[in-house]
């Protein structure tokens, strides 16, 4: 088995190369909608969504169904809440990703259209994908606009937007997060499973408690990384969530607290993979990547 390092860099070439495939052809009377769409889709990002996808599809043995389909979809899905989650209205944002955010790039309108045309397009891409079962489409496009939708992400933005400067316990932070971005890290494992058209019951239960515990892993680390490069930038230990008045789980727990919560979650994930034996072994490496990553 490869290192994880070029495993990461296999997938992340696997997941360009099939979403620069996807957006290639010229639109006429539709350039600049168009534009703003490649230019969120295949500007970068570390593709932790369709690496999910793919590594839980490899935990099943794999499949020649086309599981670029699934990792595509995921990867639209969270491109299109990046684009919304940058605009005027959210965040304001200026930079996503070392480079002016598609509304500063483009215009408020077309970010908001690119945005809705990027959600659009990932559920067309799983229900036009003739490769699987009538049925197996239809269960993956009911779990993705539930984890897209008003009980995953949307959800979750929605709750994160009436807790700016609210007291937030531990359970309500997590509730957030669980919808805001395990959602999608959760349909990204459970889409990767159905690819194959043999999980089990027991099989997605389990994939069902990783992907709990890393959603949540993903987002404490995140809070963990905004605190410590904002600590090495200006020697304050104040990350940019904290201090737009947002909950974060450094300022909750002390940031050691956080570290070692991240740890605990990473290491439940994995031991709820055991019955998957070695297949699996490639979501125990993203699982920790997670956890260890730096950006
Ligand atoms: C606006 C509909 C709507 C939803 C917004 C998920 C979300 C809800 C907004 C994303 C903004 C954000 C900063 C969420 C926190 C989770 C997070 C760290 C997202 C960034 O994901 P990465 O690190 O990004 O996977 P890259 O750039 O690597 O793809």
């Amino acid at each position: 088995m490869s290192d994880f390092g070029d495993y990461l860099k296999a997938c992340q070439k696997r997941i360009d190369t099939h979403l620069d495939q996807q957006f290639c052809n010229s639109h006429p009377g539709l350039e600049r909608l168009y534009a703003a769409i490649r230019y969120s889709v295949t500007g970068g990002g570390k593709r932790v969504r369709p690496l999910l996808a793919y590594a839980s599809c490899e935990a099943l043995g794999g499949t020649d169904k086309p599981v670029d389909v699934v990792a595509g979809a995921v990867e639209l899905i969270h491109a299109y809440s990046l684009i919304h989650d940058d605009l005027p209205a959210m965040d304001d944002d200026n930079l996503r990703r070392g480079r002016p955010t598609c509304h500063r790039a483009f215009d408020e309108a077309t970010a908001i259209l690119a945005g809705d045309a990027l959600q659009a397009l990932a559920f067309e891409w799983i229900s036009c994908e003739g490769s699987w079962q009538a049925e197996t489409r239809l269960r993956m496009t009911t779990l993705l606009a539930r984890a897209a939708g008003p009980q995953g992400m949307v959800g979750g933005q929605a709750i994160d937007l009436a807790s700016v400067g609210a007291q937030l316990d531990q359970n309500a932070l997590e509730d957030m997060h669980q919808h805001k971005t395990g959602a999608l890290i959760h349909a990204s494992v459970r889409l990767g499973a159905l690819a194959t058209e043999r999980a089990d019951d027991d099989q997605l239960a389990a994939l069902e408690e990783y992907a709990r515990c890393i959603g949540l892993a993903f987002q404490v680390q995140d809070d963990i990384i905004d605190i410590e490069s904002d600590t090495s930038v200006s020697g304050k230990q104040q990350g940019a969530d904290h201090a737009r008045g947002k909950p974060t789980y450094p300022a909750m727990l002390g940031l050691d607290g956080a570290h070692a919560l991240a740890r605990s979650l990473c290491d439940q994930a994995i031991s709820t993979l055991e019955p998957f034996g070695s297949p699996a072994e490639r979501l125990r490496q993203v699982a920790r990547y997670i956890v260890e990553r730096r950006f």
